[in-house]
């Protein structure tokens, strides 16, 4: 048996209930070592990590990791939020008893660790002194080391984070279980996803890859935390948040959003391009993946990046589509690469789109599951080298523009909200929308198609709530109030927007929009529109911008496909109503608001010829 009192006494872990915590985790999971960690520890773990063949040296100061072939996404189907209150239930939360679900796990996680080291990772979702605070911290249990130094680049790690808190955290238990044996995807699945919501008690089982092992990031930042501040008065979402500055006027905005999973929040958060419009634009980086956002003593809207770190889509990143974020996993960055390919040789990783082609000389090469290229049958030649959902993980100090102030607990003011997704027709390039319940409306009717990101879902279309459908832990219509609750005390309030830099071409199928860095041409229109700048031309679902407003300097885009991204197909729009009012009628008590909003679109969609 371990000494537990002895171990934290050491980590000078003094919070008489995390003691307490950690103590009966240890007597359920049974590790043979306990230790407990902070960011200063991630050398010796990175140098036990690289000894044990757990990372592979991927250039100075750089990581591959790979982890188990069937566990390289998150599972939709095994997450749950379990509470007490059956009315907590909503139609994608997964809801069940509490009741049920704790003694499953206890079971599962029983003995579970033991012969291995229980690594304790207390930590913060924020930055530290912020308003929200008090629901950011947690302390993660996990028997995985890998686990722990990603959780020590995406998160702000030490026992100094949490001493003073007292039973304030989030008790997250992380136990990875033996992945060979879990019937991953089949019908006798072992993994178990769930969170506590109620009792702020995180409980996963039966996986290593970042969605489902990184209890901070999705699990308490977005799913317990979106409960919180339901419960709390604050709003917790799937969103970016960036800040353009424009030099010639010193005017600042921000802009957070919600995109769907690998719909290309990062790409947008990292890399705008300002250069490409003169001198004039700065752009700043806060956050790439959950924005949590409150109304501030002084009646304004607020947000901040829980995160400390970026869990970036490693695919199609090069230096056209994002330069800042190959800046931000240069040597010496300390970043983790995991299910890219790898080259045991010369230590080079590689991924889909990284170059236009593979590399041509294959000696050496791995693909992600860790099979030598040289090696594959002609059947499997076409097949990617890395997996789609590859990612790279690295520290917001690594990102060249990250915002000065991106660690100041105040947080910043935010402008404008803006939602998005793979939409391959119907969603013009962008639309503004002036009035809060049509833009709330906007976000709970967000539809695109379903990524990688997740298990088996893959070009699906479906709705996808503010982008919040897989991480939603309380019901929709409960959701929708908040949000107009929310925002409506906001004494400035923001502007709304659609986005969709993925319309194609019905016939060969390309991107009528050329997206990535060019995507600040249409935020920029935004903040013209909102600043009385730019009229737009009004259509029912919303404002959109004219040719001449929009900023196409140096694109070279044929006149069809740009008159396609700047209108909308009024048909469709009005096939598309009738797909919605389904999609809202399942959720039970949705605000009068709501509605009338859709009706007002409905309205306007027939009266327009
Ligand atoms: P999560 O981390 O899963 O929440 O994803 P995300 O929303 O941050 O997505 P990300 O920015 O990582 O992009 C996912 C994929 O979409 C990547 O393969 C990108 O290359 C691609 N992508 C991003 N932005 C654009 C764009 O403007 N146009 C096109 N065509 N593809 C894009
Ligand atoms: C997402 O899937 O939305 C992500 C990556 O941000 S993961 O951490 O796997 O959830
Ligand atoms: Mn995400």
């Amino acid at each position: 048996m371990v000494d537990v009192d002895k171990v934290l006494d050491e980590a000078g872990l003094t919070n008489p209930h995390v003691r307490e915590y950690v103590k009966e985790w240890a007597a359920v999971t049974t590790p043979e070592r306990i230790e407990v960690v902070s960011a200063a520890d991630d050398a010796r773990l990175v140098a036990e990590a690289l000894e044990s063949g757990e990372f592979k040296p991927a250039g100075e100061g750089l990581y591959y990791s790979q982890s188990y072939y069937k566990d390289t996404a998150r599972s939709e189907e095994r997450t749950i939020v379990a509470t007490n209150d059956p009315a907590d239930k909503g139609i994608y939360n997964n809801w069940r008893p509490a009741s049920e679900m704790k003694p499953k796990l206890i079971e599962l996680m029983t003995g579970a660790s033991a012969g291995k080291t229980m690594y304790v990772i207390p930590y913060l979702m924020s930055p530290k002194g912020s308003p929200l605070a008090e629901f950011a911290a947690g302390v993660e249990i996990t028997d995985n080391r890998s686990v722990v130094m990603q959780m020590i680049r995406m998160a702000r790690v030490g026992a100094e984070y949490i001493n003073d808190l007292g039973d304030s955290f989030v008790r997250a238990v992380h136990v990875t279980g033996d992945l060979p044996n879990l019937g991953q995807g089949t019908p006798d699945d072992k993994r178990y996803f769930v969170t506590v919501a109620d009792e702020r008690t995180i409980l996963h089982f039966g996986s290593s890859y970042g969605g489902n092992a990184l209890l901070g990031k999705i699990a308490h930042g977005l799913r317990q935390g979106s409960y919180d501040g339901w419960k709390n008065g604050f709003l917790v979402e799937q969103f970016m948040l960036l800040g353009i500055t424009d030099k010639q006027t010193g005017e600042k905005y921000n802009i957070c959003g919600g995109f769907p999973s690998a719909s290309g929040k990062t790409n947008l958060a990292m890399t705008l391009a300002p250069d490409a419009l003169g001198d004039r634009y700065y752009v700043e980086f806060y956050g790439d993946d959950i924005a949590w956002l409150w109304v501030g003593e002084d009646g304004k809207l607020y947000g901040m990046n829980p995160e400390n770190g970026v869990f970036g889509v490693a695919k199609d990143t090069n230096e056209a589509t994002n330069p800042t974020a190959l800046d931000s996993i240069q040597p010496g960055s300390g970043a983790i690469f995991t299910n890219v390919a790898y080259n045991v040789k010369t230590q080079e990783v590689w991924w889909e789109g990284k170059t236009k082609n593979p590399p041509e000389d294959l000696d050496g090469w791995h693909d992600w599951k860790g099979e030598a290229i040289a090696d594959r049958t002609p059947e499997q030649a076409g097949e990617p080298w890395a997996h789609p959902n590859s990612r790279f993980t690295t520290t917001m100090g690594n990102v060249p523009n990250v915002a000065k102030d991106y660690e100041d607990p105040k947080g910043v003011e935010i402008h404008g909200i803006i939602f998005g997704g793979r939409t391959r027709d119907r969603e013009p390039l962008i639309r503004a929308i002036d009035d809060v319940a049509e833009g709330v409306y906007d976000g709970l009717t967000l539809g695109a198609e379903a990524t990688f990101a997740a298990d088996g879902l893959d070009g699906q279309l479906r709705y996808d709530p503010m982008s919040m459908r897989p991480f939603m832990s309380y019901p929709e219509a409960d959701y929708a109030a908040h949000w107009l609750e929310v925002i409506g005390r906001a004494s400035e309030k923001p502007v709304f927007a659609h986005v969709n830099w993925f319309q194609r071409d019905a016939e060969d199928g390309h991107f009528l929009w050329p997206g990535y860095r060019e995507n600040l041409r249409a935020l920029l229109w935004l903040m013209q529109y909102k600043n009385g700048q730019v009229e737009g031309r009004r259509t029912a679902v919303g404002v959109l911008p004219t040719e001449e407003e929009l900023n196409l300097e140096g694109l070279d885009l044929p006149q069809e496909d740009l008159d396609r991204i700047l209108t909308i197909d009024v048909d469709r729009w009005r096939q598309e109503m009738g797909f919605r009012e389904e999609h809202l009628n399942q959720f039970e008590g949705l605000p009068e608001e709501i509605w009338e909003a859709h009706r007002r679109v409905a309205k306007a969609l027939d009266d327009e010829s």
